[in-house]
């Protein structure tokens, strides 16, 4: 086992990845920017390294200072977070490179699923239900009709280097394809550097249900069932749930054994999330993400586990602590992102504060890097602490988190705290009757 890991990463997460160090024995090594001097991570590792300036990219984004780091320190691995360098296949090169384990998967397959086209191409061989759509990338306006006449309209033009919602266009009918087609192009190429799209049947009220997986790098891997994460805004997540409200123990199962399956065919080591969307009974692939998300802890709270923990093991070779058989779901897992964000534009709200209080009792996790007197750097992320709840059920876990936020205190900034106790108001969400649209649709009808 590794004597000691470097954290490329900030905030919560590197307090996450730090807590399962310390939990194996491991020492943990933090990086930080001068921005983030005095941030929790830094305080909690056993030892820290300024790596550059307040900007992500001279800094937590720095390569070759990341890796001067670990030679200073004497660091065998990096856990890369999320973010960041955690989906970056020439970070893990370099470190193998230089004789540093990447604690994730191998370069190659992060670069596969980095690449949208290959990644749904690999995803269909490997027997996992994908979208209809072009085979491939789609050259010139053309072909992209032919291929929207075939699976017929709706249907949406999708960047190949494109992820996270950048660079998609949907074309309801014929006559809106070639505006689509070509502004899709250019978006491409003015974001992604790449003018390479292609096309998808547009599915139209579908969820955002997402199964973990997870592979111990030697032709071994277990699925530890799906998060719905359907309520979104911009593309960026605000509540997750396991298990998934719509998803029987037979959906489950079928589609967990296709994407264990899959991913332990190519040797897949660590955690992955294969993304899908799910529309009439049916899971429609979209993406697979190659790190350990920002939502992990409802899956650990249901399953019992440390994700964390087993991506360490099987980065130094160690078998995974259970197996498919052993697990177990229990009960209902709810998360909700606490940003520093205003209402109703969510405009970023750095800033110090002042009282910082975290809830507690049966069932609460508040997973944070504040603390009162902490200033909020205006550098980075929004995202200030991720309050998880566990219940025997779903009303109880609603009811949790309910009662858990009423407990939070954040004094000197705004957070997103009240639109959770409004969406808790709410007999959709109660209900768990939701699509993808569902928020952007009601903050629409909120505040106009
Ligand atoms: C889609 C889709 C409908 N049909 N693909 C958005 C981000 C990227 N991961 C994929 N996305 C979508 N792909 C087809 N064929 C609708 C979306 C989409 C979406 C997906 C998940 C969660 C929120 C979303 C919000 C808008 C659009």
């Amino acid at each position: 086992m590794f004597e000691k890991i470097l954290i490329a990463n900030r905030g919560e997460i590197a307090l996450r990845v730090i807590r399962a160090a310390r939990e194996m024995g491991i020492k943990s090594v933090a990086v930080h920017s001068t921005a983030d001097a005095d941030a929790m991570h830094v305080r909690m590792a056993d030892e820290s390294v300024c790596i550059g300036p307040a900007p992500s990219s001279e800094s937590y984004l720095n390569k070759a200072a990341i890796i001067s780091a670990c030679e200073i320190t004497g660091a065998q691995a990096v856990h890369p977070g999320y973010g960041f360098l955690s989906e970056n296949a020439s970070f893990a090169q370099a470190l193998e490179d230089h004789g540093i384990t990447f604690i994730g998967p191998s370069a190659e397959h992060i670069r596969i699923m980095g690449d949208k086209i290959t990644a749904k191409e690999t995803a269909r061989e490997l027997g996992i239900p994908v979208v209809p759509g072009s085979d491939g990338g789609v050259p010139d306006y053309e072909t992209a009709q032919g291929v929207a006449e075939a699976i017929g309209y709706p249907v949406i033009i999708k960047a190949t280097a494109g992820g996270g919602g950048r660079g998609m266009k949907v074309a309801r009918n014929a006559s809106e394809l070639e505006v689509a087609f070509r502004t899709a192009r250019s978006e491409a190429k003015a974001a992604f550097g790449n003018d390479e799209v292609y096309i998808e049947k547009y599915l139209q009220r579908p969820r955002h249900i997402e199964i973990q997986v997870f592979g111990d790098g030697k032709g071994s891997a277990v699925h530890l069932g799906e998060r719905d994460c359907s309520l979104q805004r911009r593309h960026q997540k605000v509540f997750e749930e396991a298990p998934g409200p719509c998803i029987t123990p037979a959906m489950r199962a079928e589609i967990g054994a296709i994407c264990a399956n899959a991913v332990a065919k190519i040797n897949y080591i660590g955690a992955g999330t294969v993304e899908f969307l799910y529309e009439d009974g049916e899971f429609y692939f979209i993406e697979m993400n190659t790190r350990l998300q920002v939502e992990h802890p409802v899956t650990e709270a249901i399953f019992g586990v440390d994700l964390v923990r087993e991506q360490i093991r099987v980065a130094a070779g160690l078998p995974m602590s259970f197996t498919q058989d052993a697990l177990e779901i229990n009960g209902h897992a709810i998360e909700v992102r606490i940003n520093a964000e205003k209402l109703p534009n969510f405009t970023p709200c750095p800033g110090k504060v002042k009282v910082f209080h975290a809830p507690g009792g049966l069932g609460v996790r508040m997973d944070s890097a504040l603390y009162g007197g902490y200033s909020i750097p205006p550098y980075y992320d929004s995202l200030i602490g991720k309050l998880i709840v566990h219940g025997r059920d779903r009303p109880e876990a609603l009811a949790r988190l309910r009662r858990a936020l009423g407990e939070l205190i954040v004094d000197g900034v705004d957070t997103s705290v009240p639109l959770f106790h409004a969406l808790l108001a709410e007999p959709d969400i109660q209900a768990g009757d939701y699509s993808i649209h569902w928020l952007e649709k009601w903050l629409a009808a909120q505040f106009g």
